[in-house]
């Protein structure tokens, strides 16, 4: 067989893409810093790319607003800048360059090593010796070594990442979704671990040989059945384990509904608005028509469900009590994510979502059991809604319920001075209008 066969594209494909996938998670290993591990989803490649003192973990909510890309202008009619982010990209650009670099110089290795082999095997024609090298056996030990590295891999990445899925949910549904997160990467990991040993062992095994011939086997009913109805078994558990699961979590009946805490968050680019539902435990009527720089949520005073909403810049819950989110975007989709919580739900415009949980650890609790006296529960946005996206994050306290009623109490009103005289002068505008109308029908 000669190199060409050998060396055919997917071949050649698949090995680049083995070595760049090493280099890969060896570039995030040197990187890897093992205090900030808190939100595993968000440890990539960005945090170590745009290393600035001034961000000091990715789940701090101690981030400097004034560095945000959209400034504003300074309110004296000064021109408005947009996108003047401060971050240094050059890191993420040498890395960049570096591993191009690395592509390349693997590409020029791979084809050096295939023109000697041609030259061995040209130089072996020459001297009348018609064996070759047994690409076949070459072939056969490549699929055995790629066996082991991929078990290794898979076992090194479980026994190195694996602690980062392993957080303490701190909601009580939360344990059920973990559960079934449980459930499923056993399953997975079990057919895994089964069929690589299976597909590589055999390719290894009966490699194409001289000496023996292919068995020629057809077909078997009993084969077909086995791997159809055991896949499909195995699924209907996984799908209705989900479903059930989510029915629990998101179906709850109208008295449990009343019973919540209620509390609304409104997304928009590049913050959390969040509105305590005050003692009558509703939150007044919005329209957006009714926006104004005193009124950004567009709250209809004239409801008076409104007039003891309150404004919180931190989200604050009772521990042990059911919080009702209602959730809301003033822009584009947005997604309210408590990792912690095993919370998700995508704020979309126009149309409120919700999402009711029951928090069971309080922060105090959750920082002796995840040994961080630091830990915070943090309230993120995960849709990749813009250049600020990262900065939509609102530190989550889950204290007892004297601690929240302190709290509370302390919290400013919507219905404050500046809105009551604004919404005066527009009842005297409104007035002055009728009466003028009502002098020039006379
Ligand atoms: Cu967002």
């Amino acid at each position: 067989m000669s190199f060409r066969k050998v060396f055919s594209l997917p071949t050649f494909f698949s090995m680049v893409l083995f070595v760049a996938l090493l280099g890969n998670q060896f570039a995030k290993a040197q990187n890897q810093d093992s205090t900030a591990v808190s939100i595993s989803a968000a440890t990539d490649s960005a945090s170590t790319a745009a290393a600035s003192p001034a961000i000091p973990t990715l789940i701090s909510t101690d981030v400097d607003t004034t560095k945000m890309s959209w400034n504003l202008g300074d309110g004296q009619g000064n021109k408005v800048e947009i996108g003047k982010a401060e971050t240094d990209y050059s890191a993420a650009y040498k890395s960049f360059a570096y591993y191009s670099l690395l592509f390349f110089l693997f590409c020029v290795f791979i084809g050096i090593i295939g023109k000697a082999l041609r030259a061995y095997e040209l130089t072996r024609a020459i001297q009348g010796k018609t064996e070759g090298v047994n690409w076949n056996r070459i072939q056969g030990v490549l699929f055995a070594f790629a066996l082991l590295v991929g078990l290794y891999g898979a076992y090194w990445s479980y026994t190195n990442q694996g602690s980062m899925i392993n957080h303490t949910s701190g909601s009580v549904h939360g344990e059920k979704i973990d559960f079934m997160f449980n459930v499923t990467l056993v399953i997975t990991t079990i057919v895994f671990v089964i069929t690589h040993i299976l597909l590589f062992g055999f390719a290894y095994k009966y490699v194409g040989s001289d000496k023996r011939k292919a068995y020629y086997y057809p077909h078997n009913n009993a084969l077909e059945r086995l791997w159809t109805i055991v896949p499909a078994i195995v699924l209907t558990v996984l799908v209705l384990l989900g479903f059930f699961t989510w029915r629990g979590i998101t179906n709850i009946s109208e008295a449990d509904q009343k019973k919540a805490l209620n509390i609304e968050v409104t997304g928009e680019q590049f913050k959390w608005t969040v509105r305590y539902a005050g003692s009558d435990n509703q939150v007044g009527l919005r329209n957006y028509k009714l926006t104004t720089p005193t009124n950004n949520l567009g709250i209809d005073f004239r409801d008076q469900k409104s007039w003891d909403d309150k404004i919180a810049g931190d989200i604050v819950l009772p521990v042990n009590r059911s919080v009702r989110f209602t959730i809301n975007s003033k822009d584009i989709l947005h997604s309210f994510y408590i990792p912690e919580f095993r919370v998700q739900m995508n704020a979309v415009p126009g149309m409120p979502t919700y999402f009711q949980f029951t928090p069971k650890y309080t922060t105090e609790e959750m920082r002796e059991k995840t040994n961080n006296p630091t830990y915070e529960y943090v309230l993120l946005c995960a849709k990749i809604c813009g250049s600020g996206h990262y900065n939509m994050q609102v530190k989550v306290k889950v204290v007892s319920e004297q601690e929240y009623q302190e709290w509370l109490v302390q919290q400013p009103l919507f219905y404050n001075d500046d809105v009551k005289k604004e919404m005066q002068a527009a009842s005297q505008k409104a007035a002055a209008e009728t009466n003028k109308m009502a002098f020039n029908t006379k």
